[in-house]
């Protein structure tokens, strides 16, 4: 744990959080549509931040673009609605510059998968600390229903009139493959269970993924409900150990097939607890300073290496 490292401030020891803290005071009203599995991952992560004992301002909440990156609109806390497809650069960046702060990034499906796919292999390549959150619908919400990575094959759109020609993308095994120290996959439906996977999550010291499937139900009609759905950790069905590769490997592929099929599959995938963070990797090298960088800002006298500076090292 990194909680030593922090430039903004921390809770008291003991300290009651109560979920409400994360509710803005000046509350704007949602523009989600009414039934919009989003309003779930908003309430999940408000149940969930009390369970891990952070404050809104010990946690930065960075947001890509989409109707899911409208979260941090309705969640009190430090916050960035940045770039389509950009928040783990930016989430990374801020997590090395201040290691005290509790960091989640959350977008869609299109904004995580698709455009910003390169960012989401390495950072969980990386095994950054942090949370991501993907809220996956299956489309392109905000801009009105198109195609996206995990929209399945013959989905038809503007976008793809005679049905999507390609496979859908399997963010689970991608994650798995590329780094992930935690992988998992709740849904909107089953708020008791998300709450408890975003708690994990968050507590969890590396790159934590929560495949979160949210149904869109203005855009994507004939999208499932994820009802009914199965807890494999729950199910008789399921025997696989979450700390074995290779057995998370295989209930990952199963899980990601029978989505497609009607069957909805969700729980933890995969988790590995030793596994040191990229800032810890950092830290252990001496590469990283043992006070956070952002603490420098507060100090005038701080000292500034420029990158000239270090070019003339090399002369
Ligand atoms: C660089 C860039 N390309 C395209 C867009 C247009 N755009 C905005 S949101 C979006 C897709 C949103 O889909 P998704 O990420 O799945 O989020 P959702 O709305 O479904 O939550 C697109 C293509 C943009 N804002 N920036
Ligand atoms: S368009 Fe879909 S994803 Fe966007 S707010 Fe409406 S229901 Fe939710
Ligand atoms: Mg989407």
């Amino acid at each position: 744990m990194s909680k030593s490292f922090s430039a903004i401030g921390q809770a008291e020891q003991g300290e009651e959080i109560d979920r409400e803290a994360f509710t803005p005071g000046i509350e704007p009203q949602a523009t989600w549509c009414p039934g919009c599995g989003d309003f779930s991952v908003l309430k999940a992560l408000k149940g969930a931040m009390p369970e891990v004992g952070r404050t809104p301002d010990e946690t930065l909440l960075v947001t890509g673009i989409g109707c899911s990156g409208k979260l941090n609109s309705y969640f009190e806390s430090y916050a960035m609605h940045s770039i389509h497809g950009r928040s783990l650069p930016i989430a990374r960046a801020a997590k090395l510059a201040n290691p005290g702060l509790e960091v989640i990034a959350a977008g869609g499906d299109g904004d995580g998968y698709g455009i910003g796919g390169n960012h989401f292999m390495h950072t969980a390549r990386e095994n950054h600390d942090m949370t991501y959150i993907v809220f996956d619908n299956e489309i392109f919400g905000l801009t009105k229903g198109q195609t996206s990575p995990t929209s399945p094959k013959g989905h038809e759109s503007k976008t793809q009139p005679h049905g999507s020609a390609k496979d859908p993308i399997r963010p689970l095994s991608l994650a798995l493959t590329s780094g992930a120290s935690y992988v998992a996959r709740t849904a909107a439906v089953n708020p008791r269970q998300a709450t408890e996977i975003l708690t994990e999550a968050i507590e969890h010291d590396g790159f934590a993924h929560v495949d979160f499937l949210t149904q869109c139900p203005t855009w994507n009609k004939d999208a499932k409900q994820y009802v009914p759905y199965t807890d494999v950790q729950d199910s008789e069905d399921f025997d696989f150990d979450v700390h074995d590769r290779q057995e998370a490997a295989e209930m990952m592929h199963e899980t990601e097939d029978k989505l497609y099929e009607g069957e909805v599959l969700t729980g933890r995938f995969y988790i590995d607890e030793d596994r040191r963070s990229y800032g810890e990797e950092k830290r252990s090298t001496g590469e990283m300073p043992e006070e956070p960088l952002a603490e420098r800002y507060f100090d005038e006298e701080a000292d500034w290496e420029r990158s000239y500076d270090l070019l003339d090292a090399h002369k």
